[in-house]
């Protein structure tokens, strides 16, 4: 009976006492956004703080913040999440307030920032704050410079955003795994003076792949070199949002490299600077034209351009096997091979057979029969037909007279009369050959083709 009574009061003791916890705690740690959808979420104008000119995260968002006695304070939740790769695929991944790859945190070069990180993972987790300069304690790699923050725990960082620059953060805990999961982030420190580096538009994304087998919804996470789905900020083409801007705008895009291979980035119809790493800006006499910028594992680059050029421009990965969707990989080239009616016998026994490079590419426009959950390998539709493309690929749409400030998909470029490349219907002159085995050919220097049978002829 004592033992009961004291039990019960011990409870009651315990319940009071967690209930004020949970409102002390309430007041101690920020509200966690939460955000479902991959939709591209309008900039977030900062509300306390210093001026900045906030970014665009490409089919993300800004994570908000509050501040508390001078300090910005930020909550993320590392946890399953389920993201849309593409229109008719999802998959199981792992990221931060419901989305993968995490809410983009902003802050101003000198603000002091605390961020809490509660773990809502099976396993311990940390978060590292790749390009900051900070305490060394605070830097997030488990073990060296602080314990893992174990399943249900909620941890503390704290530093002070001592340069402008582009960053991201992930995790450094069981790393292969809950990279492999799409744990990641994008951090923007923008410059004390809002004028400093301003542009008109800012827009960011992480890369990462994905290995998810047709038909399944989870990435393998021992995969070290051959993924299936390359990705921009977790989302595979047609499901990357494009890219807006206003002829004439100055525009910056912010690109950050968290998978196991180097990415080298192409723009169409404009050519560019790199105007920061995640060293920090480049000096501008440092920096030289290009139209394609490598993006090695762990990097961050940004780049800037005049808009100057109106129309639909691709923008993406330039190897190949990056802009394809699941189904492209490891196919038997039948080039030249003739197979007629063998296609369809074999695609009655292997559902999802088709021959490549036969009849002019017919994969983008081939209505296959897929597994489920499964993107096919190049799906965009264009104004001109199938786009063929799929993984890391997107446009930049460039308009004239768009308001400041709209992100909205401006539909295809109307291109003005004659300057469309069109189907010749005039006479085709015989294309001139050079047969390399005539003595002018030899005599000019010019490329010699060795024929290996034709030995007793000439020399
Ligand atoms: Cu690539």
């Amino acid at each position: 009976m004592t033992s009961r009574r004291s039990f019960l009061s011990g409870a009651g003791a315990a319940l009071v006492g967690s209930a004020l916890v949970n409102r002390a705690s309430a007041a101690a740690i920020p509200e966690a956004p939460v955000h479902s959808s991959a939709a591209t979420q309008a900039p977030l104008a900062p509300t306390s703080g210093r001026p900045y000119n906030p970014v665009v995260t490409l089919n993300g968002w800004t994570l908000p913040w509050r501040m508390k006695d001078g300090v910005k304070e930020f909550h993320l939740v590392a946890e399953p999440v389920v993201r849309e790769i593409a229109p008719g695929m999802k998959a199981n991944l792992w990221g931060y307030n419901g989305q993968s790859p995490g809410p983009t945190i902003e802050v101003v070069e000198g603000d002091r920032v605390r961020i809490f990180v509660t773990n809502k993972l099976p396993e311990h987790t940390s978060v590292h704050w790749h390009g900051q300069i900070l305490p060394s304690g605070m830097d997030g790699v488990t073990g060296l410079s602080q314990p893992p923050i174990a399943p249900g725990k909620t941890y503390v960082y704290e530093f002070v955003a001592r340069h402008a620059g582009t960053f991201m953060y992930h995790p450094h805990a069981d790393e292969m795994t809950q990279m492999a999961m799409g744990m990641m982030g994008f951090w923007v420190t923008h410059p004390k003076n809002p004028r400093q580096h301003a542009v008109d538009r800012d827009y960011v994304f992480l890369l990462n792949a994905y290995d998810i087998d047709p038909g399944s919804y989870t990435p393998r996470t021992s995969t070290m070199l051959d993924f299936n789905l390359w990705t921009i900020n977790s989302r595979a083409f047609p499901g990357v949002d494009p890219m807006v801007a206003r002829t004439g705008d100055r525009v910056r895009i912010r690109m950050g490299n968290l998978t196991m291979t180097n990415h080298p980035f192409h723009i169409h119809g404009h050519r560019f600077e790199v105007t920061c790493t995640d060293g920090g800006f480049i000096q501008p006499s440092a920096r030289w034209p290009e139209v394609t910028v490598d993006i090695g594992v762990g990097q961050m680059r940004a780049i800037e351009f005049i808009a100057d050029n109106p129309g639909d421009w691709a923008f993406h990965c330039h190897k190949s096997h990056h802009t394809m969707n699941a189904m492209g990989h490891d196919m038997p080239n039948l080039i030249g091979v003739d197979h007629r009616g063998v296609a369809e016998k074999i695609g009655n026994l292997v559902p999802g057979y088709m021959v490549m490079g036969d009849k002019g590419g017919a994969m983008g426009g081939m209505k296959m029969r897929l597994p489920e959950n499964t993107l096919p390998m190049m799906a965009g539709d264009g104004p001109f037909g199938p786009i063929e493309m799929g993984g890391m690929f997107t446009m930049l749409k460039v308009r004239d007279g768009l308001a400041r400030g709209d992100y909205k998909d401006p539909g295809w470029y109307k291109n003005p009369p004659g300057t469309v490349a069109r189907e010749w219907t005039g006479e085709v002159p015989e294309a001139a050959r050079a047969t390399g085995s005539t003595p002018a050919a030899h005599d000019d220097g010019a490329l010699q083709v060795r024929k290996p049978t034709d030995h007793q002829h000439g020399h």
